[in-house]
């Protein structure tokens, strides 16, 4: 673990990128505003059928995706790694799956595969490729949590696993739905792009500790200098720890700790959230983060076409401007 976690430690700041078909409606559905911070939780919030939320997947063109142009955005803000989300909770791969159709190479007109074009770019700018991976909520798979209505008391993203755990069939369908899709999913995700620095996961709450355990070793058995976040399952697990979202400490500064945080409230695109947070305030997050020994991770959520917004884009460069300046390399 002291050789797979030394190139983390290292870079110290990093990039988050949310982008998925959410990033389409960013945030608005039939002309409301879905009063969601998150965007990328849409589905959820706005009760969408899932077969009328795939449909977003016919209009995603991504006309204006280019992997070099974020990649550099990265670099020259300074930010070694990228965490880019290649299935988040609505359950739709952002890559190239042999395992499920539902995903951006087969149901869109994009048809290309993101994580390949990032991981190409990455290793051009010297930048490490991450992927975040929702394996313990599938919004899409008939069978996993937080999706349907006959997972009573859990349905929504944020209740434990507790309220079904007792139900046998329940869990014989979860566990279905992990062997079915979760693991062979990061079985392609580990096999098919190279080294890849941490697989991300989230929401670990909703799983047993034997299901995070296994997901842990899972990674580490694919590829050993592989990192795994604590949120695979809870404090303890994964090679390092997490802060909840935009919390700026975790409480056990003895391990090793990442905080994440948001430019404005959502994650995904949310054309509606115009309530940015200052380079100042960024800068000194950054800096407080830093200096009680924790990493920090700046979130950006492109839009549908695949493009950072101007004001994403404005407080990375002025990162970028201050790290030249005062980072230490
Ligand atoms: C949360 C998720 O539910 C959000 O959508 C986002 O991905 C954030 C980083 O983690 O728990």
């Amino acid at each position: 673990r002291e050789d797979r976690i030394a190139w983390w430690r290292e870079a110290k700041v990093g990039l988050f990128i949310h982008w998925g078909l959410y990033a389409v409606p960013g945030g608005v559905w039939n002309g409301e505003t879905v009063h969601a911070a998150y965007a990328e939780h849409l589905q959820l919030r706005a009760r969408i059928p899932r077969e009328e939320y795939a449909r977003i997947a016919e209009s995603f063109t991504a006309s204006g995706f280019q992997a070099e142009a974020w990649v550099r955005a990265a670099k020259e803000a300074g930010l070694r790694y990228l965490i880019f989300t290649a299935k988040h909770h609505d359950g739709f791969a952002m890559y190239d799956s042999k395992v499920s159709d539902y995903n951006i190479v087969q149901a869109t007109p994009f048809g290309r595969d993101p994580v390949a074009e990032l991981a190409e770019a990455c290793r051009q700018e010297d930048v490490r490729l991450c992927l975040y991976y929702s394996h313990a909520m599938d919004w899409h798979h008939p069978d996993s949590q937080g999706n349907t209505l006959d997972f009573p008391g859990n349905i929504g993203a944020y209740d434990t696993l507790e309220s079904w755990i007792h139900d046998s069939d329940k869990r014989t369908r979860y566990e279905r739905y992990l062997e079915e899709k979760a693991f062979p999913q990061l079985h392609e995700m580990l096999t098919q792009y190279g080294p890849i620095g941490i697989v991300w996961f989230d929401c670990g709450h909703k799983v047993t500790d034997e299901q995070g355990r296994r997901f842990e070793d899972w990674v580490h058995d694919l590829q050993n200098t592989c990192l795994v976040n604590r949120r695979v399952r809870r404090s303890g697990f994964g090679d390092y720890e997490n802060t909840g979202d935009n919390q700026l400490h975790v409480r056990q500064l003895e391990r090793d700790w990442e905080s994440i945080a948001t430019l404005n409230h959502s994650w995904g695109y949310n054309q509606t959230d115009q309530n940015w947070r200052s380079l100042k305030d960024v800068l000194h997050d950054m800096i407080n983060v830093v200096s009680m020994g924790g990493n920090y991770v700046i979130n950006v959520g492109p839009t549908g076409a695949g493009e950072f917004d101007p004001v994403s884009l404005e407080r990375l460069q002025g990162i970028g401007r201050w790290l030249k300046v005062n980072g230490d390399s």
